[in-house]
C-alpha cells in the first residue's frame, strides 16, 4: 500500500519505534538532520566523508617574549615538545620557500634560516617587487594570533610595509594583516598581533613597494609565529 516517509517525527518523542514504519521515520529524520537539508529526500551538497567531522583538538601556542620556545616553530621542530629541537625546515615538519634567493648568500640553506631561531642571519630575495617567504605547516593548521619578525644581520635594506597571508590551497589567499610602520632594525625582533579567527596551512609574508633603504630586496632575519594549532 503507498505510503509516505514523515521525517519530521523527533525521536525524542519516539524513542522506541513499534513498527517498520515508525523507524523508517525516524532513519529518515535523522538525515535530514545530518544533511541540514528540508527533507531527507534532498541529497547533501558535499560528500559524506566532507560530512563526517572528526572533532580537532587545539593547542595554543602563546608569544610571551621575543625569541621564546613558545611558538609553532619551535613546537614543530621538537615534535609538539616531545624531542629535542631540529629544524623544522631541514626535518620536513614544515617547508619554507620564497620568491626568490638573492645570490651571494648561502642560498642552500637560506630557506631553512628562517626558522632556525639563529639571532643572526641574513634571508633576502632578489631586487625585485613583491618578494615573500611563504611557510607551509604540512600538517598543523594555524590561527594566527602574534608572529615576530627579525631584522636581517645588516644595517640597511631592512622592510617596513608587508602583507601576511593565509590560504588552504595556495591559490585564494587572505590578508590578515598589512603591516605598513617602522622598518625593521638588525638583529632585532619585531612583535605583532594578528588575531586570526580561520585556521590557515599556507602563510605568505609579502613585501609591498620598496624597502627602507628605497630598494625592492625583501630581507629578515628570521620568524616565528603563534597560534591555535591543530592537525590534519
Ligand atoms: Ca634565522
Amino acid at each position: 500500500m503507498p505510503y509516505t516517509v514523515n521525517d519530521d517525527l523527533d525521536p525524542n518523542n519516539l524513542p522506541n519505534p513499534t513498527n517498520i514504519i515508525k523507524a523508517i521515520n525516524l532513519l529518515a529524520y535523522q538525515i535530514k538532520q545530518i544533511t541540514g537539508k528540508e527533507s531527507w529526500l534532498v541529497k547533501p551538497d558535499i560528500s559524506i566523508s566532507q560530512l563526517y567531522v572528526v572533532p580537532v583538538q587545539e593547542h595554543t601556542l602563546s608569544y610571551v617574549s621575543d625569541g621564546d620556545t613558545n611558538g609553532v616553530f619551535y613546537y614543530l621542530g621538537t615534535s609538539k615538545g616531545t624531542q629535542g629541537w631540529i629544524n623544522p625546515h631541514n626535518s620536513g615538519a614544515l617547508e619554507i620557500s620564497m620568491s626568490s634567493k638573492l645570490a651571494g648568500f648561502d642560498t642552500t640553506i637560506m630557506e631553512s634560516r628562517v626558522v632556525d631561531r639563529h639571532p643572526t642571519d641574513q634571508i633576502a630575495t632578489n631586487n625585485v617587487p613583491d618578494g615573500y617567504i611563504d611557510i607551509d605547516l604540512k600538517t598543523a593548521r594555524l590561527k594566527l594570533k602574534d608572529y615576530t619578525v627579525l631584522g636581517r644581520n645588516w644595517s640597511d635594506n631592512h622592510p617596513f610595509h608587508w602583507l601576511v597571508k593565509g590560504s588552504n590551497d595556495q591559490t585564494m589567499w587572505t590578508t590578515l594583516q598589512d603591516r605598513n610602520g617602522a622598518a625593521l632594525i638588525q638583529n632585532t625582533w619585531d612583535h605583532e598581533d594578528v588575531n586570526s579567527s580561520t585556521a590557515y596551512r599556507y602563510f605568505r609574508f609579502q613585501q609591498v613597494g620598496i624597502n627602507a633603504s628605497s630598494q625592492y630586496y625583501f630581507c629578515i632575519g628570521g620568524l616565528e609565529l603563534y597560534g591555535d594549532i591543530s592537525f590534519s
